[in-house]
């Protein structure tokens, strides 16, 4: 059974990896008619150029890019490195944003749904080691509601200018955001790594199973290694445990990562292929009220973020992700969670060395048109043949096998949200969940699964909460509701969670709760937009969390200031940033480095 998505590229005794990052050729598709076949040939002499990782849509200073709605495409010239002919090989795409295809030559030879996880393309039989070919990648920006996240086209009628609509609060930035690579396998290697870890007593166990492509007569080994560069533990066969002897456990704020190194070796013992992999060995539960890491209950604290900084979109860069966990260091914050869609893997084995908790979500967001963008006036049902619909669903369900796929085995991630905000308290939304919920189940049965609720879905009206572990809620009392009136707010919020604490005896996390707030902007009465406001709504929200026993978490809205569709709600984008776009702190963020600091040090 072929793995939805395979293990990230490495550089190992037996394994190559080029990266394609830089500047490729660009081009836009020239309208959604367009017959012209950019890959089939080298592009024009003069085209523009495109940095790769970057979405395209700020890069250049052109409306027409920016708002553009369909395929547009990248292009450069490869040279396969002569030593493989061997080899079997591959380009990956780590994304592409929302709808990719990779070409060799004049050959597509990979297609992929989906915005936010990687994709390949086995080009082995189509480009010669030693030999250049021309990689083209087509990449399509829309959404319509039978995708994920879903989205509408409309026509402008004055001008024939196709507009995306979508019902999220964030910009549909699109493009290749993430690094491209070239690598190389032998033709019996590992594809799949799964590891399932836990304790007895003082004793570490790694669960492990492992995929082999092109079975042959090798046999698998597996070491684990520690931090020291010790074997710690050996094991062979497909599938086993590994046990080890006084284990260094993976917590919180204090990441411990094994090696587990997997390799296959042939009849003499010759290696083949080998693969390692970082493995944290922690347990997670979900107990009463508690959310227990290694049998210790832990409190969530920190921020839903986004991909997001200035000019690059949601490229993934280096420095901004390190600036950002020292950032979430420097305030004291030990999670966040990856709204509204996966992060890159690179965030994500960062987040697991560094001791930082995540909870990974899916890009299902926006599913509700009594919220924002898709219903403009004609408000209708959510869940609906003409809406979100059995293809939507199929599409979520892939949306959870790819995260799940690929994040299944990061110490870091805690809980799947397989949805953000969806309309739970409509009609058909238990018909469409219960099965997702299921297929999370099955797919990981070691991690809690949640969604993020949203306060139009209240404890009274929501359909769905029974079927996952944690709840996870979104609050805007204070912004959206009772605006500016902190009074009136606390005690609507109070009445809210203490109602959810009533119905369901487990953790709460408020995954979301903010105040847009313009740096710079104060007010002596602390008045709506200020920094003070945001200040004394977060504090307000602090009060209530800490009268409740089943609180078991507090993710601000959001770590810093983001792009948003356009629109008379958000000036240059969502101020609910605790951090500025350019990740200066606001007024808010001494207090939460006052409380969280405190929380932590407290225990
Ligand atoms: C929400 C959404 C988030 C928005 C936020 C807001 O509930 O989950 O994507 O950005 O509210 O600021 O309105």
């Amino acid at each position: 059974e072929q793995p939805l998505i395979k293990l990230k590229p490495q550089r190992t005794s037996s394994r190559e990896l080029v990266n394609l990052d830089g500047l490729w050729k660009f081009t836009l598709a020239s309208g959604a008619n367009d017959t012209t076949q950019p890959w089939t040939a080298p592009f024009p002499r003069g085209a523009l150029e495109c940095p790769v990782p970057a979405s395209y849509n700020d890069i250049f200073v052109d409306r027409e890019i920016r708002d553009h709605v369909g395929w547009v495409y990248y292009q450069r010239d490869v040279f396969v490195p002569k030593g493989w002919s061997k080899e079997q090989y591959f380009v990956r795409a780590e994304c592409a944003t929302h709808h990719g295809r990779i070409y060799v030559n004049d050959r597509l030879l990979a297609e992929h749904v989906g915005g936010y996880t990687p994709f390949e393309a086995d080009i082995t039989e189509f480009a010669t080691a030693g030999e250049k070919f021309r990689l083209t990648i087509g990449v399509n920006n829309e959404l319509t509601h039978e995708t994920i996240p879903p989205g509408k086209i409309t026509v402008t009628e004055s001008t024939g200018k196709r507009v995306q609509t979508y019902n999220h609060d964030f910009y549909n930035y699109a493009g290749l955001a993430r690094s491209i690579w070239l690598y190389s396998v032998p033709r019996q290697h590992i594809q799949d790594i799964t590891v399932v870890t836990d304790t007895e007593g003082e004793t570490g166990l790694i669960n492990y199973n492992i995929k082999v492509a092109n079975k042959g007569t090798g046999k698998v080994k597996i070491s684990v290694i520690d931090e020291d560069g010790s074997v710690v533990g050996t094991a062979s066969g497909a599938e086993g445990t590994v046990k080890i002897k006084s284990v260094k456990l993976w917590q919180p704020g204090a990441a411990y990562l094994y090696q587990l190194e997997a390799s296959i070796v042939d009849s003499s013992d010759k290696v083949v292929d080998t693969y390692s992999l970082a493995t944290g060995v922690r347990t997670i539960k979900v107990s009463g009220s508690k959310f227990l890491i290694n049998d210790k209950p832990f409190y969530f604290t920190g921020f839903g973020k986004h991909e997001d900084t200035a000019v690059r979109g949601k490229g993934h860069d280096q420095a901004y992700m390190v600036h950002d966990f020292e950032l979430l260091n420097w305030i004291g914050a030990n999670s966040f969670r990856t709204s509204h869609y996966p992060y890159a893997e690179e965030v994500m084995d960062f987040a697991d060395r560094h001791g930082i908790v995540v909870i990974d979500e899916t890009p299902a967001v926006g599913l509700n048109l009594a919220l924002m963008g898709l219903s403009k006036g004609t408000a209708t049902k959510t869940w609906a043949p003409d809406s979100i619909n059995n293809n939507t669903q199929t599409a979520h369900k892939q949306a959870i096998r790819e995260l799940i796929s690929r994040d299944k085995n990061h110490a870091s991630v805690v809980m799947w949200s397989i949805a953000n905000e969806p309309a739970s308290n409509e009609d058909g939304a238990r018909e469409y969940f219960e099965p997702l919920a299921r297929l999370t189940r099955e797919l990981d049965s070691t991690r809690p699964i949640t969604f993020a609720n949203v306060g139009t879905a209240t404890y009274k009206t929501d359909l769905i909460s029974d079927l996952f572990d944690v709840s996870c809620l979104n609050r805007y009392f204070g912004w959206y509701t009772e605006t500016g009136q902190l009074a009136e707010a606390e005690i609507a919020l109070e009445e809210e969670l203490r109602g959810w604490e009533k119905k369901f005896n487990r953790p709460i996390i408020m995954t979301e709760y903010g105040a847009d707030t313009i740096t710079g902007l104060h007010s002596a009465l602390g008045l709506p937009w200020s920094e003070e406001f945001q200040t004394d709504m977060l504090a307000m929200y602090h009060r209530v969390f800490d009268r409740l026993d089943s609180m078991a978490g507090e993710h601000v809205w959001n770590f810093a200031d983001f792009q948003t569709s356009l629109g008379t709600m958000r000036v240059d984008g969502n101020r609910k940033g605790v951090f500025t776009r350019d990740r200066k702190p606001k007024m808010a963020a001494h207090g939460l480095k006052a409380r969280w600091t405190n929380l932590t040090t407290s225990g």
